[in-house]
């Protein structure tokens, strides 16, 4: 397994430890059923748009349902879009009326969603988006509209620095939408020092730009472009699982298609699907893994689809049985096992989370060098049968129909941190090829016959 080049900071353990965060994207967009970038997508009027966002009046939001649904669910921390590209925003701001608290709600959607994710014991994450598509300055930027910028930026800045005075600890930010602007125009490295300021403990994400004046500041591509890749406590590849080697990194996907917010009429990721993203954050990334933060777009009356709901559940009665394999999990491709499925670690423990299922009693692992101490069948609890012979391990007893509809998992405890050998490390595609060269020349010849006899 390789490492990363970094050690997390105690104050940002709660993060690997979670693995799994809920994305929420939701606001007066969800009334049109088309995603949340209808107004932009779609050339909307931005006087309909507005009367019908002042309008919106969500009657069943109800941030403690959603606090209970998500805990059940597994999810170990949540992100809130406190407003999106669309203008709107769903908490108070001192610095516009198009808001929840001002408009037909008469609410404060995001002090009621930070109090119940808390008290349900969940970490708290706000979403907020560097675009507003109502402002012309936006467009324009400050080579064309400098004044109108300077008051564009000046009121992101102020919104962001309310959001992290008036709501008390916040775990998490997630800004978005930087393009086409850099950490330049945003002042996003000044900003971030505000905030760190006002939030000592907290995660911002890498969308802050990149900048063409400061050493060092550049952008990765990723999923959009403007994200650093050194500006930024944590990466963001969005509707991908991609590794970052120098910091932690999250995989931000939905459980549909592509759109975030809620859709009329969409169609749905099966579980396992979106189970096995969790996986794959868990099992890549070195040491620390990755993580998954999955999205819900609420409907416009404030209830999760019962769609989403069904799948979160199934995962989380998943997580409720097999949870140690992925929260904190210490990253771990350790072994070859793509034939069967995928694997983790967490200190001794080597989780075999098992995709494919073939009814055998028998499964072999060939390139496990650690002294193994017990294997059980994480679903069951049952006891497994082993013998270990050297670098090979097998494991027997198996039932022949798999012990859950969702991922079975088996855990090998060894006497210490497993690893494999270098074939099991380098696999097929890395290292020197000739290692391998001796395997195929000890079983049979070297022709291209069957026989294995030159001619
Ligand atoms: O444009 C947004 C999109 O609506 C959504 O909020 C995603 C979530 O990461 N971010 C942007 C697309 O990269």
């Amino acid at each position: 397994m390789k490492t990363t080049g970094f050690t997390v900071p105690d104050k940002w353990k709660w993060f690997t430890e979670s693995r799994y965060g809920m994305f929420i994207h939701w606001g007066p967009y969800a009334q049109y059923g088309r995603g949340e970038q209808v107004l932009f997508r779609e050339h909307l009027d931005q006087s309909e748009y507005a009367q019908k966002a002042c309008s919106w009046n969500p009657e069943h939001y109800d941030p403690e349902l959603w606090a209970d649904t998500a805990k059940k669910a597994g999810f170990k921390y949540a992100c809130l879009t406190t407003r999106h590209h669309d203008g709107y925003c769903l908490w108070d701001s001192a610095y516009t009326d198009y808001s929840s608290a001002k408009q037909a709600p008469k609410r404060d959607f995001v002090r009621e969603y930070v109090d119940a994710f808390r008290k349900a014991g969940l970490r708290v994450g706000l979403y907020y988006s560097w675009i507003d598509w109502r402002l012309p300055a936006y467009f324009d930027g400050p080579d064309k509209d400098p004044e109108g910028w300077e008051k564009v930026r000046t009121y992101l800045h102020n919104q962001v620095k309310e959001l992290l005075t008036n709501y008390g600890r916040i775990d998490y930010f997630f800004f978005d939408g930087v393009w086409p602007r850099n950490a330049d125009d945003l002042q996003s490295v000044e900003l971030v020092e505000m905030m760190r300021e006002l939030q000592p403990d907290i995660m911002i994400n890498n969308r802050l730009g990149y900048s063409q004046v400061r050493e060092g500041y550049r952008a990765d591509g990723g999923a959009g472009a403007g994200d650093s890749d050194t500006l930024g406590d944590f990466g963001t590849p969005e509707h991908l699982i991609s590794v970052d080697q120098n910091r932690l990194w999250e995989s931000c996907q939905v459980a549909t298609w592509r759109l975030w917010s809620h859709v009329f009429g969409e169609r749905w990721r099966p579980t396992d699907y979106l189970l096995d993203l969790l996986i794959e954050c868990a099992e890549k990334g070195g040491e620390h893994g990755g993580n998954l933060i999955l999205n819900v777009g609420p409907m416009a009356d404030g209830q999760f689809p019962p769609e989403f709901v069904q799948r979160a559940m199934e995962i989380g009665r998943w997580l409720e049985v097999h949870g140690e394999a992925v929260y904190g999990s210490d990253g771990g491709s350790v072994t070859e096992f793509i034939t069967r499925g995928r694997q983790t670690t967490r200190g001794n423990n080597l989780y075999l989370i098992i995709r494919f299922w073939d009814g055998r009693p028998v499964m072999r692992l060939a390139d496990l060098t650690t002294p193994v101490k017990s294997v059980t069948l994480l679903t069951t609890g049952q006891d497994l049968e082993f013998e270990q012979n050297g670098e090979e391990l097998i494991i027997k007893g198996l039932p022949s129909e798999p012990p859950t509809k969702l991922f079975p998992v088996i855990r090998v405890e060894c006497e210490s941190k497993p690893i494999a050998n270098q074939w099991g490390r380098e696999r097929l595609w890395e290292g020197d090829p000739s290692r391998v060269a001796a395997w195929a020349r000890e079983q049979r010849g070297t022709s291209v016959f069957a026989d294995g006899i030159e001619r």
